[in-house]
Order: C-alpha cells, then structure tokens, then sequence
C-alpha cells in the first residue's frame, strides 16, 4: 500500500507526465464543481450528467498536452499558463452566465471593448468570492512547486508522448462526441442552445467551435456589399401584391397578441378520436364569425424548427438550409422585424416564452428584433411540478402572462410561446384529462393528449381574454409552429385518422398548420388561400393599416387575393393549389395523383420546372440576405440597426422594465381600473395551482345527468334553482334564469371544455339556460321567477353559471362592456363567446348538483 502511495506521489509530484495529468485531473474535477454550481445546464437524465462531467477531458488534455511539447522547465511554466487561461475563460463564463444565462463570444468580448463599460460594468457587480475558487488548483500546484513538493523534472520525456496524449485526447473527444450525437442529434449543426454545446461538449470546446463558426460567418459578411440587393429587391418588387381595401386597417391602432401553438397542426381542427373532439376551443376560435381562419396555410420550417417558424412569422425571411438562423445570425444582423417596424406606430412591445431566454438564442434575437421586453424561464416562478421538458407548463404559464398583458402601454404588440405540446408528448400524467389514442405509437398517442391540454389551457386563457375586456381592443393571431408528428410514423398517422394510404404526398399536405386571425368585430371567414408563415408579416401588416410597399419581405399578403400561391418548402418541395412537389416527384394536390414524367405533356414539363425554379429562387435569396446580412444596407425610411444596447431582459431588467411599463397611463390595467372593471379571475384547473380535491380527476368522476328522465331532469333543475336561490337571496343578490335574446348562436354557451348547446358534436349540454346572478336596480334578491334584464345592475359584475348533463357547474363571469350583446340584450356582431369554465369540485355548488343528480337517478 505505502508503496503503491509512493510510486503515485512519484509520478504526479516528480514527473512532467504526472504534473500534466495532475493539472488535468485538477482542472476536470473544479470544472465538474463548477458546471454543477455556477451554471444551470439542465443535465436531465443520468447519461446527460455523465457527458457533461466527462466532457472537460478532451479538451483539458489536448490544451494542456501543449506544454508536453516543450522542453525542460519551460514544459511546466507554459501548462500552468494554458491552465491560467482555461481557467479566466471559465471565470468570465461564470460571471457572465450568473447575469446573461447564456456563454461569453469572441463577438461579445469585441464589441464589449470596443464600447467601454458595457459587459465590464455590468459584470463587476455580480462577483462572488466564491467565483475564485477556479483558481484554487493552480495556487496550490504553484505553491507545491515553491515548497519543493513538486519538483520540476527537466529530464526529456520522448518525443512520442505527447503526441500519444495528443492523439488519446483526441479520441476521448471523438467518443464524447458520438455520446452526444447518440443523445442529441443535430447538436453542432442546429445548436439549439449554447447551454447545450457546453452541457454535451464543453465549455473550451463551445469558445473555440463559436469563433470558428463566428469567422465563418464574418467572412462571409465583410465580403458583401450592397450591389448583392439588386436581385433581392428585383424579385421583391416583382412580387409584391397590393393590399386588399375591404381588410386593410381593419386592426389599426389595436394591440396585437400572437399566439403560438406549439407542434399544432392543422388536422386538430374539428378532428375526433372516437367521436371525442380533441380540441374543442381551438376549433371554435377556427369557426368564429369573427375569425378569419386559413385552411390552407403551411408551416415551411427546416431545421431550426420553432425559431425558423419565428423568423418567417415575424420577419417574412426563411430560416436557413441548415442549421436555425436566430442562433446564427440573431444577435448580428440587421433585421426589420414586426416590433420594429410597429414601434415606429407607436407600439410597445413583449414576448412570453416559460422556456429558457437561451434557446434558439432568443435573448440575442430579440434585441435585434426590437421587443422591448422578453420574459423567459427566469421570471416566472419555477415550483415543483411547474416545469416540464422544454418549459413551464402551458396552463400555468398563461396564467401567469395574463396580467402581464395588462401591464403593457397600448397600443402592444406581443408574442405569447407555449411549449408543453412538444415532442416527444410524454406530459406529466396529472395534466392529462383525456385517453390516450391506440395507435400503439407512443409520440402519436401522447400528441394527442397534448394537444388537448394546449386546447384546455387556451380555453383557459380565452376566458380570461374576454372576462378581462382586453379581447374588446385587441387582436389576437393563433398559430401552429410546425408538425408534431414527423414522417417517421406514418403506420401510426394512418391508424389515427382512418386512412388506408398515407405517403410521401400526404405528408407533405400533413404540413398545414392553423393560422386564426381573431378579433371582436373582424368580418370573418374561412380563407382557402395557399401560404405559409412566409406570408404572415404582410397580411398582419395589411390588417394594421401600414403601408408595406417599402420592405423587404419574401412573402405575401395572403388577404391580398392575388398572392401566388406556391407555398416553397425548406427542402425545395412546394405545393400550390393544382401541384403539389413531394421528395422531387410531382403530384395533382386534389387527389394526390402523381404525375409521371413520361405523361408530363410540354406545357406541365415547363409549369412544373418553372415552380420549382420560383421555389428555389425564393429560398435562395432569402438565404443570402440573412447570410450576407444584406438589410443593413437597404435604404428605407424607418429601417435602421436596432440599437440592441437599448434593451436587456435579464430578471432585474425585466422587473424594472415592466415596473416602467405599468406607470403608463396607457396600460389596460389602469384603464379597466378607470372603467371600473373587477380584476378578472384567471380560472386555471391546473393540478399544480388547484389542492388536491379540486383536480380535475374529480370533474371527470362528476355524476352525470345525462341519462336521467325529463321529469327528473326538471326536478334536478328546480331543486337546485331554488337552493340557489337562497344563497343568491341571502348574499343580497339576484338570480334568475336568463333567456339569451335572439342569441341561437351555439357560440353563446362556449365553454373552456367545448361548445355546448344544440350541437351534438360536443360531450357538455346544459341542462337549461343559463343562469344569472347579478346586482338588482330594484333591490329584489333570490330566485326570481321572470327574467328582467332590465333589473340587472351593469355597473356592477355579475356571474353566469350553467349547470350541465356532464353534471359539472360551468360559470363565467361577466363584466360591463365585455359582452355588449348581453349588455343591450340583444345578440350583436361581438356577443359571440360567453367562455364557462368548470367550477371545482370542492366548490358548494358542484356538491349540491352532485347530490341532485345522484339522489334523481336513484329515483328511476
Ligand atoms: C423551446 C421551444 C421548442 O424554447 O420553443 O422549440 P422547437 O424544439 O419546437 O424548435
Ligand atoms: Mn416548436
């Protein structure tokens, strides 16, 4: 034993070998320590947290291995340098991590010295004493060489050997590597995330492969100039189409929600499972009157997937052949995005995402894009059970971004980015409130579920939206980002929507996704126009009334009616309204009838080459103004570089930002407050906000009233009416059955669980009309035999509740001038949704309706 201690203090305290492995050993196990307590990687399973504590290896040695090469003394003093180095590289990294969440660049480290004070200041103030243990190690190897303990052995050691380390380290990396390829596919070419580079590979692997990449891109830039915008601006122009006057302005002035669903696809809508409809309030903002609702719009995203989405939606440029352009060129560009462009209308604007401000390196982009403020991951609160794979879980992220809302000065414009329908749909089972589907594929049948609590949790928010009175100013755009389920389940889409066939073709169609442009008042329809998330930044800008004939977009005004139509896919597939290209090979998009290219007569041959000319020439020179970095030199008024400077969205900065914000005369909130409109209750059955016995477990165990008999139908109604009406009578309020004037409209019983009504369609019915509860003029109070719209006091909030057949208690409460049909009692253009949401099951009322049912059906 004593003998083995002596060969190893030998070796490490005697040999230049064993000092290089001692700094490795030193260097990998404080950067573990680190990783694990100054920085938040997200190592989720046990095979990530094993990468992450291997992956300082590689490099510590190959760095390291440098001063092997060197001879005598020199050898030592040049590791402890290069060790010095990786470490005030790591140091920085803390720092900068403890403020940003995210790694330093050669970029940022550039330009920070190039405008003194910036990162330097800003940093200073959030050090640590314990930050400096990183240098602990080489202390104590200087110090052991001063005392002696370590003495510097200048005997030479070979020339081979440091070339064998070099050569082990080398593929110590390649097996890190293939370890995160094996658990994250597509890591150096999509990124993702810096956190994920270093999580997988390194924090010296992540600086060096950034600069590399970073001069890559720079080389590229410094080259162009502004002669490469002629045939930009030539297509541009060539394909702008003029604004249609019976929607243009149509939404001017009013504040702008835009809602991403994530991994929603158009085949949700209205679609069941067993006669079960899977998104019931979704499908009924699709059918709203007031929605203008496109069937045939395409998610058009490569690789960079919710961020390409992003890019399109709000820029009108494609994201790039490979790789996600927010990532690459989101905090360099010049960008003429929709909160920049709105600002100079006066617009304030915000983006809500309950996922880390890294991702998709949106803390950088959206400086670039002008938001005035991003709330991420850091400023919602992070409970236990909050989040879930990729972010906070949907009911309770808009919860928490409702008031948010208020808080911003009218006119806003925002961006609201749910995240808990994400591959690979394996959601927390206390969310789930439907069954799976059986197709036997775990993805397919989890989506399902996903969607359907996404669906619940809008339902939510849409009750919110119209109970606050927020919805009667403003506009509200849904949208699904791309497919949640790839191609690579076709059996299982074929098992789940009935179908004998599903192929190349049908994937391709597979690729639609819902854009819903809602506002109270909009004359809507449901649009058949071909388009995709390209043309979404000139149609909103059509609807807001701002001339649009001086951008530089690819897309077009999809509301314009005389758009193209040829809807590019990021691999250069397209579809149209009469072809559709699948994997290279043509087909008739009504029937999906492949067209040979033997039966191709000479006109098809040049319609098919011309499309995908057109295809390829659009995605080309979109590619080259994000890679060239082309609008910095398109001359337009109101484009200049976002001053990215302005804006920070760390937690202090987006505290102090909303605080500012919330001082605005201009905010909701203090309006409503001025209008005398209660603070609306955000409804969330949410199991993580609810206690235990409120879950909705409990509704789904609800006593149906379904199947009583009319009479006991009847009496199930009048008992409760009149219990009721005791407790309205004894809290001085009224209550009374309300007939909806002239409102036959189904929409009129919307509840957060789906339309009910006449519509069979839909599981809930009501057992009645609804009932009111309100503040009497006259002063009568408890059950009040005749309805007497005249007696309600409008000044004051009043409540609307419906008992159902699903023996659950739906109520939703009302506010003067949110719902002026029902205002006026007269059914009007915007009394369209009264959104109901189910009371818990601990409440009084569910009890008692439970009791009433329970003790009629004993009675058949
Ligand atoms: C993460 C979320 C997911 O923040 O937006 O992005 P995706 O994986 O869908 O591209
Ligand atoms: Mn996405």
């Amino acid at each position: 034993m004593n003998l083995t201690l002596k060969k190893l203090k030998t070796f490490f305290f005697e040999k230049r070998i064993g000092f290089y492995f001692l700094a490795v050993i030193l260097y990998v196990l404080k950067t573990d320590l680190a990783y694990l307590t100054k920085f938040s990687l997200g190592a989720q399973s046990l095979y990530q947290q094993i990468i992450m504590l291997l992956n300082p290896i590689a490099t510590a040695m190959l760095l390291l291995g440098i001063g092997l090469l060197f001879k005598g003394r020199k050898s030592y003093y040049i590791m402890l340098f290069i060790d010095f180095l990786m470490t005030t590289l790591m140091f920085a990294n803390i720092l900068y991590y403890r403020e940003f969440s995210d790694f330093l660049t050669i970029e940022l480290v550039s330009r920070s010295s190039q405008n003194s004070g910036g990162l330097g200041g800003s940093i200073a103030g959030i050090f640590k004493l314990t930050d400096l243990f990183v240098y602990l190690d080489i202390v104590l190897l200087i110090v052991l060489i001063a005392v002696k303990v370590i003495k510097l052995n200048p005997a030479p050691i070979g020339r081979r050997k440091p070339f064998t380390y070099i050569v082990i380290s080398f593929s110590i990396f390649c097996a890190n590597l293939s370890m995160a390829y094996s658990d994250r596919s597509g890591l150096l070419t999509r990124t993702f995330d810096n956190n994920y580079i270093v999580k997988y590979l390194g924090l010296n692997f992540f600086t060096g492969y950034n600069t590399f990449r970073a001069q890559e891109t720079n080389a590229v830039r410094s080259k162009a100039n502004a002669s490469d915008l002629t045939s930009v601006t030539q297509y541009i122009d060539q394909h702008r189409v003029p604004v249609n006057p019976q929607y243009f302005g149509k939404a001017k002035g009013k504040n702008v929600i835009i809602f991403h669903l994530e991994s929603f696809q158009q085949f949700l809508i209205d679609f069941k499972y067993e006669g079960k409809v899977i998104t019931p309030n979704i499908n009924a903002l699709f059918h709203n009157p007031n929605s203008i609702s496109f069937d045939n719009f395409f998610n058009q995203i490569g690789e960079g997937k919710t961020s390409d989405a992003e890019m399109m939606m709000e820029n009108s440029l494609f994201g790039l052949p490979a790789g996600s352009a927010m990532l690459q060129y989101g905090g360099e560009n010049t960008f003429n995005a929709a909160p920049d462009i709105l600002s100079n209308h006066n617009y304030k604007s915000a983006v809500f995402h309950g996922g880390a401000g890294s991702f998709w390196n949106r803390d950088a982009t959206y400086k670039s894009w002008g938001y005035d403020a991003f709330m991420s991951l850091h400023s919602y609160p992070n409970k236990k059970g909050y989040y879930h794979e990729y972010g906070i879980k949907d009911k309770i992220f808009l919860k928490t971004t409702a008031p948010y809302l208020e808080q911003l000065p009218q006119p806003f414009y925002s961006k609201i980015i749910t995240v808990s329908n994400h591959y690979a749909f394996d959601f927390d089972k206390e969310d789930l409130t439907i069954d799976k589907s059986d197709t036997g594929d775990k993805t397919v049948d989890g989506y399902i579920q996903t969607a359907h609590y996404l669906d619940e949790a809008v339902g939510e928010f849409m009750n919110w939206f119209h109970s606050s009175g927020l919805s009667k100013n403003t506009m509200i755009v849904f949208y699904g980002d791309h497919f949640g389920i790839s191609d690579n389940h076709k059996p299982a889409i074929r098992k789940l929507l009935d179908r004998k066939h599903f192929g190349e073709f049908d994937d391709v169609q597979f690729q639609r996704v819902p854009l819903i442009v809602y506002m109270p008042g909009l004359k809507g329809k449901i649009d058949h126009t071909y388009g995709g998330e390209i043309d979404f930044l000139p149609t909103l800008l059509d609807l807001m009334g701002i001339d649009n004939t001086k951008t530089l977009q690819f897309g077009q005004d999809l509301l314009s009616g005389k758009s193209n139509q040829v809807v590019a896919m990021r691999n250069g597939n397209f579809v149209t309204p009469k072809y559709t290209k699948a994997k290279g090979k043509y087909y008739l998009t009504k029937n999906g009838k492949h067209i040979a290219s033997e039966d191709e007569d000479a006109n098809e041959k040049e319609e098919l080459s011309n499309l995908t000319n057109a295809v390829t020439t659009q995605l080309s020179l979109s590619d080259r103004v994000i890679q060239r970095d082309l609008l910095r030199f398109y001359k337009t008024p109101n484009l200049k570089k976002v001053d990215r400077s302005k804006y920070s969205y760390t937690k202090n900065a987006t505290e102090k930002t909303f605080d500012q914000f919330s001082e605005s005369p201009q905010t909701y909130e203090n309006q409503r407050q001025k209008l005398g409109i209660a603070d609306p209750n955000y409804i969330t059955d949410a199991p993580e906000l609810i206690t235990k016995s409120e879950r909705p477990n409990n509704r789904l165990a609800a006593v149906s009233a379904a199947g009583l008999k009319p009479d006991a139908k009847k009496k199930v109604v009048n008992d409760f009416n009149a219990w009721f009406g005791q407790q309205a009578g004894t809290n001085k309020l009224g209550l009374m059955t309300f007939k909806p004037l002239n409102v036959n409209d189904n929409s009129f019983y919307q509840t957060s669980f789906g339309k009910i009504g006449n519509n069979k369609d839909y599981p809930i019915h009501p057992l009645e009309n609804p009932l009111i509860l309100y503040h009497s003029k006259s002063g009568k109070t408890g059950l009040l035999n005749e309805s007497n719209q005249n007696d309600i006091d409008f000044n004051k909030p009043f409540t609307m509740y419906l008992i159902a057949d699903d023996g659950n208690v739906y109520e939703a409460n009302i506010f003067k001038d949110t719902f002026p049909g029902v205002y006026n009692g007269l059914a009007t253009n915007e009394t369209q949704m009264v959104y109901y949401t189910p009371l818990p099951h601990t409440s009084s009322m569910f009890l008692k309706l439970h009791e009433l049912i329970e003790s009629n059906h004993d009675k058949d």
